[in-house]
C-alpha cells in the first residue's frame, strides 16, 4: 500500500491550491480527480452560455501576486472556457499535475484507529493511506437527474448541464426541451434558442433573474485592477460575500421615498450584477424584500410581450431564498417565435415518451432534452464517498442523511480526526465568492497541519460540544435572516425526499474569518490535539 501525508479529493479550485500549499511544506500528497483533467465544476459544466456570476477580476486566486499580474481576464463575468483555461494555467505554472491522479473516483475513506491513518479506496481498486484526509469535492458537483418515468426509452439525445459533453452539441433544426430554470437553464436557454428549431422550457418555479450586463473589460480597467490588487483584496475581505469592493450597504429600504427606491433599483438593474441597491435590509425585512420583488416583476411585465407568458414567469417567493440568477437576454428570449414556456407546476411532467415528453396537460415532441435540473447540493458530493470516522461511524449517519448536520466551523467533525472539509456544510461557501472562501479554508487547514507537525501532534479532532455549538450558531444566524424561507437547493428541497436545515453560515466573510482565525490563535480551541505516541516521535 502507498502511504501519503495527505490525500485530497478533487482537482478544482480547492484541490489545486490545497496541493500547492501542502507541497510547499514538504508533505507528500496525492490528489484523486474523477475527471480527465483539472477544473472541478468548471471541467464538467460545459453547457452553452455557462458563466460565473462573480466578476472575473474577483474570481481568481489571490495568494500569488505573480499569478495576478500574469493572467488577464477579458470580460466582466468569466465564461466557462476562460475559467477552465485559467485553472489549467495554474496547474501548469505550479507543476501540480504530477501529484494528481485523474480518471479516479474516491469510493471510500475509513479512519483506521490502530494506526491513526485514513485508508482511502478508489474505483480503480487501489487503497492508499494518509495522515490527513481532505475533501475538495465542492458543493455543486453531484448532478441531479430526476427519476422521470420512461427516460431510458427516449429515442432522442439527452444531456445534463452539469455533465456536458466535451464536443459542442449541435441544436440546429432540433426541437429541444429544457427542464429547469435555475442559473444553468437561464444561462443556456437564450443561447440554445438562437440555434434550435424550437425550444420548450419546462419551468417548475419562476426565478428572480437580473441582467449581468456582461461586457468586455477595457485595458485601463485591467491595468488599474492589477496595480491595486492588494487594496482590492483587502476590500473584498471586508465585504459580506467577498464578491465586491463597494462600501457595505447602509440604507433602510422603507426609509426612502418610492421615487428614491425606484431610482436605486433602476440604477442597479442598469449596472448589472446582484442588484447592488445600497439597502442593508434586503435579507432581514420581508417588507423591504417585497419592494425589490415588485420591481423585478415589473421588469418582467415590461420585457415579455405576451401577458400570459409574463404571468407564468412571475416569481412570488422571497428574493434571495433561492439563488438569484444573473442572465443575458433571458426574458427577451420569450419574445421569440421559437420559444414556448410550459408551466410544469400547474401540469407536472408525467413521463418521458420515446418521442418527447408528456405533462398532465399535453404531449411535446422533442429531439433533445436538456436537464438543467441542478444538483444534490452541499451534502451530496460528500455522501457519494463512504467516509467513516471513529468506530466505523459513517458521516452520512452522523449527519442523519443531512437532517442533522453537525460540524465545527464547516471544516471539521467530531469523530473524524484529521479530516478537513474545504467549504464544507455550515461554512459560508456558496453564498460567497467561492474562490476567496476556498483560499481561506486551504490556508487555515495548511496552517493547522503545519502547527500539528511542528508540535509533534498526531491528530486534531473537534469535540462534540464544538460541533453542537457551531451548528446551533449557524442555525441562529440563519434564522435571523430570510435566507431559510425558500425551497431551494440550499436546503435540499430540489431533491425528492431530501431535507436539511439551512446548511450555510450567513454571518458573512469578515465575521467568519475572524472566528476561524481566533480558534487557531487560541491553540485550536474547541479541538482535541493528541500528541504523537512517544515511541514514534
Ligand atoms: P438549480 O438552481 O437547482 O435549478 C434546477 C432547476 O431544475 C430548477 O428550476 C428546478 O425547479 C428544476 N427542477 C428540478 N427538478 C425538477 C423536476 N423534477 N421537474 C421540473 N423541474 C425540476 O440548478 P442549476 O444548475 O441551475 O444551478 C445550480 C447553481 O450553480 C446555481 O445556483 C449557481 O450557484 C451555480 P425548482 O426551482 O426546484 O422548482
Amino acid at each position: 500500500m502507498k502511504h501519503f501525508d495527505a490525500v485530497v479529493v478533487g482537482a478544482g479550485f480547492s484541490g489545486l491550491y490545497m496541493l500547492h500549499r501542502l507541497r510547499e511544506q514538504g508533505l507528500t500528497v496525492r490528489v484523486f480527480e474523477a475527471g480527465t483533467d483539472v477544473g472541478g465544476v468548471w471541467y464538467w459544466n460545459r453547457y452553452p452560455g455557462a458563466r460565473c456570476d462573480v466578476e472575473s477580476v474577483y474570481y481568481n486566486y489571490t495568494f500569488s501576486e505573480e499569478l495576478i499580474q500574469e493572467w488577464t481576464w477579458t470580460s466582466r463575468y468569466p465564461d466557462q472556457p476562460s475559467i477552465l483555461r485559467y485553472l489549467n494555467h495554474v496547474a501548469d505554472r505550479f507543476h501540480l499535475r504530477s501529484d494528481i491522479q485523474f480518471n479516479t473516483r474516491v469510493k471510500s475513506a475509513h479512519y483506521d484507529e490502530p494506526t491513526g491513518r485514513w485508508l482511502v479506496s478508489t474505483d480503480d481498486g487501489q487503497t492508499v493511506s494518509a495522515t490527513y484526509f481532505i475533501s475538495g469535492v465542492g458543493c455543486l458537483s453531484s448532478s441531479n437527474t430526476p427519476d422521470f418515468k420512461g427516460l431510458s426509452g427516449f429515442t432522442g439525445e439527452h444531456y445534463h448541464t452539469g455533465t456536458w459533453p466535451h464536443q459542442p452539441v449541435d441544436f440546429s433544426g432540433k426541437r429541444v426541451g429544457v427542464i429547469g430554470t435555475g442559473s444553468s437553464g437561464i444561462q443556456a436557454i437564450p443561447v440554445i434558442a438562437e440555434q434550435a428549431k424550437h425550444v420548450y422550457v419546462f419551468q417548475r418555479t419562476p426565478q428572480y433573474t437580473t441582467p449581468a450586463q456582461n461586457h468586455p473589460y477595457d485595458d485601463n480597467y485591467i491595468r488599474e485592477t492589477k496595480a491595486n490588487f492588494p487594496a482590492i483584496k483587502a476590500k473584498l475581505l471586508q465585504s459580506w460575500a467577498g464578491t465586491n469592493i463597494r462600501p457595505a450597504p447602509d440604507r433602510v429600504t422603507l426609509n426612502d421615498s418610492p421615487e428614491e427606491r425606484q431610482r436605486r433599483y433602476e440604477a442597479a438593474w442598469e449596472e448589472g450584477g446582484w442588484m447592488n441597491t445600497g439597502y442593508k435590509d434586503l435579507m432581514t425585512s420581508v417588507e423591504a424584500n417585497e419592494k425589490l420583488c415588485d420591481f423585478v416583476r415589473g421588469k418582467i411585465r415590461s420585457l415579455v410581450k405576451d401577458p400570459q407568458t409574463a404571468d407564468r414567469l412571475m416569481p412570488t417567493y422571497v428574493f434571495g431564498s433561492k439563488r438569484p440568477v444573473l442572465d443575458t437576454n433571458y426574458f427577451a428570449t420569450y419574445n421569440r417565435d421559437n420559444v414556448t414556456l410550459v408551466d410544469v407546476k400547474a401540469a407536472p411532467i408525467v413521463e418521458i415518451t420515446p418521442g418527447g415528453l408528456r405533462t398532465a396537460q399535453a404531449e411535446y415532441g422533442l429531439d433533445t432534452i436538456v436537464f438543467a435540473t441542478g444538483y444534490d447540493a452541499i451534502t451530496g458530493p460528500l455522501f457519494r464517498i463512504d467516509i467513516r470516522g471513529r468506530n466505523g461511524v459513517a458521516l452520512k449517519d452522523k449527519w442523519e442523511d443531512g437532517r442533522q448536520i453537525r460540524t465545527y466551523l464547516g471544516i471539521a467533525n467530531a469523530g473524524f480526526p484529521n479530516f478537513f472539509m474545504i467549504t464544507g456544510p455550515q461554512s459560508p461557501s456558496v453564498l460567497t465568492n467561492m474562490v476567496l472562501s476556498i483560499e481561506q479554508h486551504v490556508e487555515w487547514i495548511s496552517d493547522c497541519i503545519r502547527h500539528l507537525r511542528e508540535n509533534a501532534i498526531g491528530s486534531i479532532e473537534a469535540t462534540p460540544q464544538s460541533d453542537a455549538d457551531w451548528s446551533q450558531h449557524v442555525r441562529t444566524v440563519a434564522d435571523s435572516t430570510l435566507f431559510p424561507r425558500g425551497e431551494s437547493w440550499y436546503n435540499g428541497a430540489n431533491i425528492k425526499g431530501k431535507t436539511m436545515p439551512f446548511p450555510i453560515y450567513v454571518g458573512g466573510v469578515p465575521a467568519y474569518r475572524e472566528i476561524c482565525t481566533k480558534v487557531a490563535a487560541n491553540g485550536y480551541e474547541g479541538f482535541v490535539l493528541t500528541p504523537v505516541p512517544a515511541e514514534t516521535v
